[in-house]
């Protein structure tokens, strides 16, 4: 089996040219979880279940294909505005999932009882159960990243990024971890969508003897969308393929950036290799994905 450790829009772009399979495992970020409404949120963990059973929206990379927003407009009619834009389907996702947890399931049981409802095999599996929140510092003051986001356009100066929360991983991602001999590192924003997982008490550790293949979501000093740039600047590595280089250098065995990236990654001790990392299309994805198994032990 392999696992695959996951955010809310590069990775899932990734994992459109996997099977659907029970010999995959998706750790997915939990760190920009909110509650809207009364229901838990949990936009990383949903965008790769609907990428997976093929129903994501593919041009937000957010929310079911298609869907409708009446009850978000009838709430907003009625005063009440939702700082995210949740449609009808996706909406009865957050409510299976809230009410789940009400009767004592943990996120990860009431993943997998969604996954079943969307009829995928891949196991997708929360990173933790604790309540972890990536927090970012600006001139405005500090705010959670979907308050930053959503409500701040990403705009506000970036002073600093951190995690609130107990950095606890779940049993199931140890389990997946320990029985994978292969770990792939998507394109995600190495630090408010990798870096969480990583940072999770004994993960980077159990990285260090798996064979691990990472995909850049830069090209040169660019990132494909998002605010990856400001975010590691903050965090002190540059914004740029070095810089996710730099992010994963102790546990990477394989860096795959894009055909088109000159950066020069000579003096690291893994192996780099080029393909054309921007996934415009199912064809793209399934072409990089086949590579990336490629370089899989
Ligand atoms: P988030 O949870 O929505 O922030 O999404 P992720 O962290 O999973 O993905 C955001 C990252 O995906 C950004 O840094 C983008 O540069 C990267 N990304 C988006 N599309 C592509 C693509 O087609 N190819 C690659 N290589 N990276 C991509
Ligand atoms: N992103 C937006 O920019 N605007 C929205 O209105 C919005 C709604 C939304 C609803 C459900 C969901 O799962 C994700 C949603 N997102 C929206 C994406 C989300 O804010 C972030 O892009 C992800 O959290 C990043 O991983």
């Amino acid at each position: 089996m392999f696992t695959v450790l996951s955010g809310g829009t590069g990775t899932p772009k990734l994992l459109r040219g996997f099977k659907d399979s029970e010999d995959l495992a998706v750790v997915v970020n939990t760190a920009e979880d909110i509650y809207a409404s009364g229901n838990k949120i949990t936009p990383d963990i949903d965008s790769v279940i609907y990428t997976i059973a093929g129903v994501i929206d593919d041009e937000k990379w957010w929310g079911i294909r298609g869907d409708t927003f009446n009850t978000y407009n009838a709430l907003k009619a009625m005063g009440h505005y939702e700082e995210l834009m949740i449609g009808d389907k996706d909406r009865a996702t957050h409510i299976i999932r809230t009410e789940l947890l009400r009767y004592g399931s943990t996120l990860t049981e009431a993943t997998l009882e969604l996954c079943d409802e969307f009829e995928i095999k891949t196991r997708v599996l929360p990173m933790s159960e604790e309540d972890v929140t990536t927090v970012v510092s600006t001139p405005e003051g500090d705010m959670h990243f979907q308050d930053f986001w959503i409500t701040f356009r990403g705009e506000p100066e970036v002073k600093d990024v951190r995690l609130l929360g107990a950095l606890k991983p779940t049993d199931e991602v140890m389990d997946v971890l320990g029985m994978s001999e292969n770990i792939i590192i998507g394109p995600s924003n190495p630090i408010t969508s990798i870096g969480p997982i990583l940072a999770l008490e004994g993960v980077r550790d159990a990285l260090q003897v798996k064979f691990v293949v990472a995909v850049s979501p830069f090209i040169g000093d660019r990132p494909i969308s998002g605010p990856a740039a400001k975010l590691m600047k903050a965090k002190g590595f540059e914004p740029s393929t070095r810089g996710v280089a730099e992010c994963y250098k102790d546990i990477v065995d394989v860096f795959i950036m894009d055909k088109r990236d000159n950066t020069d990654l000579s003096r690291y001790d893994f192996e780099v290799d080029k393909f054309d990392t921007l996934m415009t299309n199912a064809e793209k994805s399934k072409a990089l994905a086949d590579f990336v198994l490629s370089k899989c032990v």
